[in-house]
């Protein structure tokens, strides 16, 4: 029995701790807020939780850029072109699926609360017609409205006039937020685009390595080489997890506004996202694995706890992203050059719990301001949160800002984010789950639909990281 127990240990020792730590992180947060300890407490005790995010944080532009450049340029053009249209399709449609799920939920559960069909003058009131928050989306207007009103019903791309009132021809395809909520979460919203650049770029750079033959070879090798590096300093960064977990937790426990102020509707709002998340995370991804691979989903989440974990601790699915990678290759076996290519850009712009959450929020913040939506702006909000989610950036509650999109798309007061404030900080963990189940699957699936293409052994496919 102890042999057992102590292989048991030895493989799974690190999942362990990590689980034992996000516990103790739990009690002890919540044992420290009834110290009542002074903000300059609170900041040095959140200190080693800080640290591990910037350990997470420092890995992943030289993961996303050695990734790309390095997995594209292995890759054959046909390859390449095959692997991306079948990766960013499956992505997309993830996301719708996740998004119809969340509104199928928060239809049937309200949690806004039933509305009053009867005296009450604005039961029933509609925003805009269903055309309207459809043609707003493409709609160029001349000036962006002022962002003091309240209901900011700024489309996604505009046209914009300098002070004399002329057009500039400059159309933008505004994703970012009126700066009310910019500037609230201005480095969410700015590492949001740098990801994306990132991502852009490294893809743009590999695909042209690829094309480059033996004269791009050094620097293929060059980008091989910090890609190995950087798993290599994962290996050493994964066991301060543990501790840094506890901290993190337990700091963000501390900040936490009183969980017994949360009202019933947001209570019921909080069930609504839990479920739609558990649904979607843990039916329809993985039905969507086992139909596709005939392969048990299970032994492959098994593969990804310790990613999911992190996930959980520390809800930002860049900095997860390189333990989502190390798990992928040395638990699932995945080969190399398919984790390279769809895991940076699905954590970028697959991110299924985000687009979940932003469609049922949207719909709860209309179920409390007695708001009926019809189907055009049901549509359209499917279309917005399934487009908001792609521009999240893998970063604690970027959600929460680019929630603004899905809002302004049918109308919806933007101010009413402050509703849902009080619990994103824990859906925001679970969501960041789910994002990173997604694209841990997702890179299950192409390996398999792809495997024809890489039936030569890949370069280092399931090597073991040994410490330095
Ligand atoms: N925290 C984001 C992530 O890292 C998800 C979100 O904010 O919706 O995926």
């Amino acid at each position: 029995v102890w042999v057992r127990v102590k292989n048991v240990l030895k493989q799974n020792g690190l999942l362990i701790l990590s689980v034992l730590a996000v516990v103790i992180g739990c009690l002890l947060g919540f044992f420290l807020r009834t110290r009542r300890l002074s903000e300059q407490e609170v900041k040095y005790f959140q200190f080693p939780g800080e640290l591990l995010m910037r350990m997470l944080k420092m890995l992943i532009l030289p993961l996303v850029v050695s990734s790309l450049m390095s997995g594209l340029a292995a890759l054959d053009a046909k390859c390449s072109s095959r692997l991306g249209l079948i990766t960013v399709s499956y992505y997309l449609w993830t996301t719708f699926v996740a998004v119809i799920i969340g509104i199928m939920m928060v239809s049937i559960i309200h949690p806004g609360g039933a509305a009053q069909k009867e005296d009450s003058e604005d039961s029933g009131k509609h925003i805009m017609s269903s055309a309207d928050a459809l043609l707003d989306l493409i709609r160029a207007e001349t000036k962006p409205q002022a962002q003091s009103e309240s209901t900011t019903r700024r489309p996604l791309i505009y046209g914009i006039q300098d002070d004399n009132g002329s057009d500039i021809q400059n159309f933008a395809l505004d994703l970012t937020p009126p700066p009310d909520v910019l500037v609230r979460t201005r480095e969410g919203t700015s590492d949001g685009m740098n990801v994306l650049g990132i991502v852009i770029f490294s893809a743009t750079m590999g695909i042209m390595l690829g094309r480059m033959g033996p004269n791009g070879s050094a620097l293929v090798n060059f980008c091989q080489s910090l890609n190995e590096a950087v798993l290599r300093i994962v290996a050493i960064v994964i066991w301060y997890f543990p501790f840094g977990i506890v901290f993190l937790v337990a700091g963000k426990i501390l900040e936490m506004s009183d969980p017994s102020a949360m009202g019933k509707k947001l209570g019921f709002y909080a069930i609504t996202v839990v479920f739609g998340l558990v649904l979607h995370g843990l039916f329809i991804l993985p039905a969507m694995y086992f139909f596709i691979t005939k392969k048990s989903p299970i032994v492959y989440i098994r593969g990804i706890l310790q990613a999911l974990l992190i996930a959980l601790a520390t809800s930002s699915s860049s900095a997860t992203l390189p333990i989502t990678f190390k798990c992928l290759l040395e638990n699932n076996h995945i080969d190399r050059r398919i984790i390279r290519f769809v895991l940076p850009v699905g954590a970028t712009i697959n991110m299924d719990g985000t687009a979940l959450y932003e469609a049922v929020a949207a719909i709860f913040i209309a179920q409390v301001n007695n708001y009926e939506l019809d189907f055009g702006q049901i549509i359209t909000i499917s279309i917005t949160a399934t487009a908001a989610s792609i521009g999240a950036a893998g970063i604690p509650q970027a959600g929460l800002v680019t929630m603004v999109i899905v809002l302004t798309s049918v109308g919806l007061p933007t101010d009413d984010i402050t509703l849902i404030i009080a619990v994103d900080w824990a859906l925001d963990r679970f969501r960041t789950m789910v994002n990173v189940m997604g694209d841990a699957l997702a890179t299950g699936i192409m390996a398999h639909i792809c495997r024809k293409d890489f039936m030569k052994e890949g370069d280092g496919v399931g090597v073991k990281h040994k410490l330095i």
